[in-house]
């Protein structure tokens, strides 16, 4: 017996090469193929980075699938359905529009592969796939197998999960709309377990949320620090209230922590359910207290909230400026299927499209949805002057400086590497079409 894995690009520019930054090694993949016997063939396509054989001889192509690459997921789905293989798939997108992708599926997966994955080859072998397997939500308890990834270039980082879920429940967030506002921690024996078999100095630690359950994100820096690695993860502003948790994390190897600010106004933060974020007074000091720390910032933000206008982008690049950030993202809301957000835009009648993520012509940063205060186009715009302005070369010049001692020396290198790429970048990530030409697909 053999299994297909494939990871689908969001989209690709005809006759343009592919973007390259952000390729990390899809843990998915990994943790399928750990689940998986040794009796069993396995090969993976990654489509970010290389073509898929669609001659391949195999007994199950299977997809994970994201909002961003449904489209492209459906049109590979259907190459394979064609030649009478069946297709699998899971993933958010799959868990938040079952209904959908059932539809370009021979058998879905809804939540945790691990739980199910032995029943899948089992019927599989039969014959007898079930058009759908519910796979729950909560305890995970497998190392991937990273053995797959043979052969393949990533960013030289491992990624060690060690936790999913939330306990805030913004309303764009998919993880708030799937777990809904709960965390879930990875077993700690587990994580060492991955980090001892990591094979990059640098790690990003992954989780929706690494502070949701402060007792154990303690435990767990206090665990991991005779690990002695480097690493960047995702938090929240809160922890630079919380000294011991400050320094622990420091001590376990903390160099960069996403913050999702998301907005700087206090209207915008009511109505996204991101409250707890309105540090409006503190929030310099609490930026200060991690920079001071020893640890670096990457940003993010959302515009196309209904306070948002030319003014509240532009304080937010001027704030990330201020404060000379690691790194930063401006990026526009989007409806994510299944999230509340989506459900009110479409109470209010302001959406764009029924499904942006199925329309044929919609691009990577375009609008899907009519914000309150900017047209569209507008809005689209401004994110990617905010991006341009960011990393322009004064820009890049003087957050690097300012990041030289705030985070390790191989770091720091990191750093112009990485802003120059995302500079170059930039303009050749906007309007990438959302699925691409799936003729172009070799077939
Ligand atoms: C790490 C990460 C990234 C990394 C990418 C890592 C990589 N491999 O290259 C970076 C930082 C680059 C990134 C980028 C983006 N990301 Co991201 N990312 C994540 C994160 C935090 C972890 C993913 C992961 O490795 N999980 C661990 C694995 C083991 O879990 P899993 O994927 O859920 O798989 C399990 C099950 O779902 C199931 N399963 C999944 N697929 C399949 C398939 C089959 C066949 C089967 C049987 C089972 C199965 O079984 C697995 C084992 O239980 C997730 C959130 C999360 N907790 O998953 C967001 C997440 C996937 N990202 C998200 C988004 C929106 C993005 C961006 C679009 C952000 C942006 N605005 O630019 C980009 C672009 C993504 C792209 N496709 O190019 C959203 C997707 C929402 C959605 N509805 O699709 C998520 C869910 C975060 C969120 N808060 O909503 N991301
Ligand atoms: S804090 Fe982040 S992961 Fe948690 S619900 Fe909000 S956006 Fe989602």
């Amino acid at each position: 017996m053999k299994i297909t894995f494939i990871l689908p690009a969001i989209g690709k520019k005809p006759g343009q090469k592919y973007i390259g930054t952000w390729k990390m090694e899809p843990l998915t993949i990994a943790v399928l193929k750990a689940l998986t016997p040794e009796t069993v063939k396995t090969e993976f396509f990654d489509d970010r980075i290389e073509l898929i054989d669609y001659n391949t001889k195999t007994d199950l192509v299977c997809i994970t699938v994201e909002t961003y690459t449904a489209r492209r997921s459906y049109g590979i789905a259907q190459r394979f359905r064609e030649k009478g293989i069946p297709v699998l798939m899971g993933g958010y997108h799959v868990a938040l529009c079952p209904e959908e992708a059932g539809e370009h599926a021979d058998s879905i997966i809804i939540g945790n592969g691990e739980t199910v994955w032995k029943n899948v080859l089992q019927d599989l072998k039969e014959g007898r796939l079930k058009p759908v397997y519910h796979g729950g939500i909560g305890a995970y308890d497998v190392c991937p197998d990273k053995s797959i990834f043979a052969g393949k270039r990533y960013l030289p980082v491992s990624l060690v999960e060690t936790g999913r879920g939330c306990c805030h429940g913004c309303e764009f967030c998919s993880i708030s709309a799937f777990y809904g506002s709960r965390y879930f921690c990875r077993d700690h024996r587990l994580i060492l377990e991955d980090i001892r078999a990591s094979r990059h100095k640098y790690t990003f630690l992954v989780d929706d949320n690494l502070l949701a359950d402060r007792e154990n994100a303690l435990r767990l820096f206090e665990d991991i620090t005779p690990c002695k690695i480097k690493w960047a993860g995702q938090g929240t502003l809160s922890v630079a209230r919380d000294e011991k948790l400050l320094k622990a994390m420091k001590k376990s190897g903390c160099e960069i922590i996403l913050i999702g600010f998301e907005s700087l106004d206090r209207e915008n933060l009511r109505q996204m359910n991101k409250s707890f974020n309105d540090t409006i007074g503190e929030r310099d000091e609490l930026v200060k207290r991690i920079h001071d720390a020893g640890i670096g910032i990457y940003a993010t933000f959302v515009f196309g909230y209904d306070n948002d206008d030319e003014r509240t982008i532009e304080d937010a690049v001027e704030f990330s400026k201020k404060h000379k950030f690691y790194t930063a993202a401006f990026n526009h809301l989007l409806p994510f299927p299944g999230t509340r957000l989506y459900d009110r835009l479409e109470r209010e009648n302001r959406l764009l499209y029924d499904k942006w993520w199925l329309e044929e012509g919609y691009r990577y940063g375009e609008l899907a949805f009519r914000p309150a205060r900017l047209s569209p186009e507008k809005l689209s715009r401004l994110c990617r002057d905010a991006r341009k302005e960011f990393s322009s070369p004064k820009t890049v010049l003087s957050r690097g400086l300012a990041s030289f001692g705030r985070t390790s020396p191989l770091l720091w290198g990191l750093f112009w590497q990485m802003n120059l790429r995302l500079g170059e970048e930039i303009d050749m990530k906007m309007n990438v079409p959302i699925g691409g030409n799936l003729d172009e697909l070799p077939k």
